[in-house]
């Protein structure tokens, strides 16, 4: 049933059909989307050209992060964690040149008063876009800092008008195996699924992402439309998202089911909870250099406003 949803989001050219030629096209429209965006860089997003909204779009500047120091652009697009296109850091950048973003809709279904579809140009029109620098922290211990272009979440819930039932929302990754190699191999249980409860998924920081570094987001940083979520671990931002489903019950998400002893549903950034593999008291901060030593890891990653939504839990229980 998943599949069959993600069959509308059709990548055009299957590993088949692709030929030398066929390859240089590609990279040659690549070239040219990224020669609009930095043309437009500060003032407008540039959408690929093949969207019904093509030309620029304005996003606002905020002040979230302006005192942070950025991860360049180089490390937030080469050093990736995209399994889709591949284990490796480095996997996604190679592996995802070829996808096609492009045309593209997100199903809205389960706990709403009508299930429906959206489209990337529609769901651009729901919010004003904002860029946002967001602290990036991931379970592996390291981070990043990243200036988003997006809107927050919450512009898309109220958008598909959720039920009384809806206690949790799903967000269910695009997986065909045909355009992305890592989805060919079992090493996580396809598709890629993440969760939020309610509450959180309203938080105004929550941002759905459809940009970075004044640019359309880049294939393999979860094109077209990603989840940001900069208080939990990165894996929580579930990329290339096809399905939005309210649920009254707490997703089993692709991390739990890999080791739910490793990964919890919450995931909240928490340096007194350790993963069995990795510390979490500090994170080696992605190009800082060789000898810039380790930051202290933040609870909630240092976004202290967010700390309501978890009054009276346990975080140990509830990592
Ligand atoms: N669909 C999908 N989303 C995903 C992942 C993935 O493998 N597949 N990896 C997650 C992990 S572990 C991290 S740290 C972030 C990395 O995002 P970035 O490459 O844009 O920095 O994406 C998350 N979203
Ligand atoms: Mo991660």
């Amino acid at each position: 049933m998943l599949l069959d949803n993600n069959r509308r989001n059709p990548s055009a050219i299957l590993p088949s059909e692709i030929t030398p030629q066929a390859v240089f096209e590609q990279r040659r429209e690549v070239l040219k989307l990224a020669g609009a965006a930095a043309a437009s860089a500060l003032t407008g997003l540039s959408l690929p050209a093949q969207a019904a909204t093509a030309g620029s779009l304005s996003f606002a500047k905020t002040a979230y992060g302006k005192e942070e120091t950025l991860t360049s652009l180089q490390d937030v697009t080469s050093y990736n964690n995209y399994y889709e296109f591949g284990t490796g850091k480095e996997d996604p950048a190679r592996e995802a040149v070829l996808f096609k973003p492009t045309p593209w809709t997100i199903n809205i279904e389960g706990a709403v008063k009508q299930a429906k579809s959206i489209s990337i140009e529609q769901l651009l029109k729901l919010a004003p876009l904002e860029e946002r620098i967001y602290r990036m922290r991931c379970v592996e211990g390291w981070s990043m800092v990243i200036p988003w272009i997006g809107l927050p979440l919450k512009a898309l819930i109220d958008w598909a008008q959720p039920t009384g039932n809806a206690k949790y929302i799903e967000f269910i990754s695009y997986n065909d195996p045909r355009h992305m190699p890592g989805a060919r191999i079992p090493v996580l249980d396809w598709p890629y699924i993440e969760g939020l409860r309610m509450d959180e998924a309203m938080q105004p920081l929550t941002l759905l992402a459809v940009g970075l570094y004044g640019q359309v987001l880049p294939n393999q940083n979860g094109a077209p439309v990603r989840l940001v979520v900069p208080w939990k671990y990165g894996f929580k931002g579930a990329k290339a998202i096809s399905t939005i489903r309210f649920v009254e019950k707490m997703p089993n998400t692709t991390w739990m089911k890999a080791s739910p002893r490793e990964y919890g549903f919450y995931a909240n950034v928490n340096p007194q909870v350790d993963h069995p593999r990795w510390t979490q008291s500090s994170e080696k901060r992605i190009g800082a250099g060789l000898f810039a030593g380790r930051v202290k890891t933040k609870l909630f990653n240092g976004y202290d406003e967010v700390a309501g939504l978890y009054a009276g839990m346990d975080l140990k229980k509830f990592f």
